[in-house]
């Protein structure tokens, strides 16, 4: 096993994508006609907090076999970006194939049907035009489901949080404080939160993602006759880190490295930061200040032991898939909802404009296309699975989407695509109130523009990933930087309209 720091990782993963990329045929023969069995299926697999932390997107230190097969034969985008980086606002956009400021959706609270009742989400759409739509477990945001997008009810796996007698009691002694203390722990802002991670030497199916894969095999064997889209959606690698043992004991805890800039970006203001409170929450996390480096190691390694579960999980699916002869009429594509900090910055989770938080794995592999195992470096959207699905099933686009089919990079993955990728996260700040990040990554910069809602306010964040590929510093105040701002600004106001692909 190798070490991997982040600062290489991070440099290193289009190097390393492309090594890899080198490394396999990229040929295959353009194929003639779409398929002639009939209408293609769609495997939709969403994986909950999955950063771009992964063989096949380079990190030598990631056991994740399935997922790199699929990129065999599919195209892992390099540059894929979430619209805001936390569940329910990044899923709610790419299912509905709009962006926050249209779904107006920007929490874990407010539901799209309150905000844009009428929109037809991507599995209604296909449910619509005579597909079997069904979704499995996280698809929608927890508690947040949508009922006509599925043909069938929505299902949820049932196994609890924790496995271990020691963290199943310290989780029914966490809750009865919480009552005794009047907290109503049917609210999960107000329910007691145990271990951040666990490593229990139990089956795959005794935790909720391997009932999850269960219950999606015996979907697959149920829809195989029928044009289909499952939805199937993995909890881990979100927190608490609970995966079998077997998953941990992959990876040296001694040998995994810290993050290598764990400090603030210079320059950058204090809003453009998160406090992590979804992590301090955990039983035993600090509630103010850093973690310890050996909580920090814990965390890292529980981080990628969960990685390793859900890509077994998703590998016996696809195995389920390959079995029933379906492979060559579905289109699978993997996603994971937004990236994580696991330490840079000195931050954990999501929550924030930075490339560590927007930037998130996005795997496609659709039969026939011109390109299986290439790499992409063209900048998408998450927004731009909802057409993608469509132009390759051979489906009608509906009205209002704000993104574009990425198909025609499942050819050529090299074309000219996208002069920009962009997403927001909103803040509230002392005397100026709610304010929004909006982030823009093109090519070479990362420019963020804070706004304030109800008040007038600027405040910008800019970084070049061609000299500080890690955002550690912000040199938007820059008087040599004057112009390149306001060029950047111009363009990120001009928004995704102006930034399509040529086509
Ligand atoms: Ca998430």
């Amino acid at each position: 096993m190798r070490t991997c720091t982040r600062r290489r990782f991070l440099g290193s993963a289009m190097a390393g994508g492309a090594a890899w990329l080198a490394g396999r045929a990229l040929a295959a023969a353009p194929e003639a006609a779409p398929a002639a069995a009939g209408r293609m299926n769609v495997l939709f697999i969403a994986v909950d907090d999955l950063r771009p932390q992964l063989g096949c997107y380079g990190d030598p230190v990631a056991q994740s076999p399935h997922l790199d097969e699929l990129a065999a034969r599919g195209v892992v985008f390099t540059r894929a970006y979430c619209q805001q980086a936390v569940c329910s606002p990044s899923r709610t956009s790419l299912l509905t194939g709009r962006r926050p400021d249209t779904t107006r959706v920007y929490d874990l609270d407010t539901h799209f049907r309150s905000t844009i009742p009428g929109v037809v989400t991507l599995p209604e759409h296909f449910k619509n035009h005579g597909y079997h739509t069904a979704g499995f477990s996280k698809v929608y945001h927890g508690g947040l489901d949508d009922a006509q997008s599925w043909s069938v009810p929505w299902w949820k796996p049932t196994s609890g949080t924790y496995h271990t007698p020691e963290n199943q009691a310290l989780m029914q002694r966490l809750n009865e404080e919480a009552r005794a203390a009047g907290r109503d722990i049917r609210d999960w802002r107000q329910r007691a939160r145990g271990a951040a991670w666990e490593a229990p030497d139990v089956p795959d199916n005794a935790l909720a993602d391997g009932q999850t894969a269960d219950r999606a095999i015996e979907a697959l064997r149920e829809a195989k006759d029928k044009p289909f889209f499952l939805g199937v959606g993995f909890l881990k690698p979100h927190l608490p880190f609970v995966a079998p043992k077997r998953y941990w004991d992959l990876y040296r805890r001694e040998e995994l490295s810290l993050a290598d800039n764990p400090f603030a970006p210079k320059n950058a203001p204090h809003y453009a930061l998160s406090n992590w409170g979804e992590l301090r929450h955990y039983y035993g996390m600090p509630k103010k200040g850093p973690v310890t480096d050996e909580q920090a190691r814990a965390l890292i390694h529980g981080y990628y032991a969960c990685a390793s579960y859900t890509d077994a999980q998703i590998g016996r699916v696809i195995d389920e898939l390959d079995r029933l002869g379906l492979r060559d009429n579905t289109v699978i594509v993997v996603w994971g909802d937004h990236g994580w900090q696991l330490g840079e910055h000195g931050m954990w989770c999501k929550h924030t404009n930075f490339e560590t938080s927007v930037h998130a794995p996005l795997i496609m592999s659709a039969p026939k296309r011109r390109a299986p195992g290439a790499t992409s470096d063209a900048l998408v959207e998450f927004v731009d699975i909802y057409p993608s699905l469509c132009e390759v099933c051979g489906l009608p686009l509906p009205d209002g989407l704000e993104g574009d089919s990425f198909a025609p990079l499942l050819d050529e993955p090299g074309r000219p695509w996208k002069a920009a990728a962009f997403s927001q996260y909103p803040r509230g700040i002392e005397d100026v109130g709610r304010i929004m990040g909006y982030s823009m990554r093109t090519d070479r910069y990362r420019l963020t523009e804070w706004r304030g809602i109800n008040k007038p306010f600027t405040e910008y964040e800019l970084y070049d990933h061609e000299t500080d590929p890690d955002e550690n510093e912000n040199i938007a105040g820059y008087p040599e930087n004057e112009a390149l701002v306001n060029r950047l600004t111009a363009q990120l106001r001009a928004g995704w309209q102006a930034a399509r692909p040529p086509r």
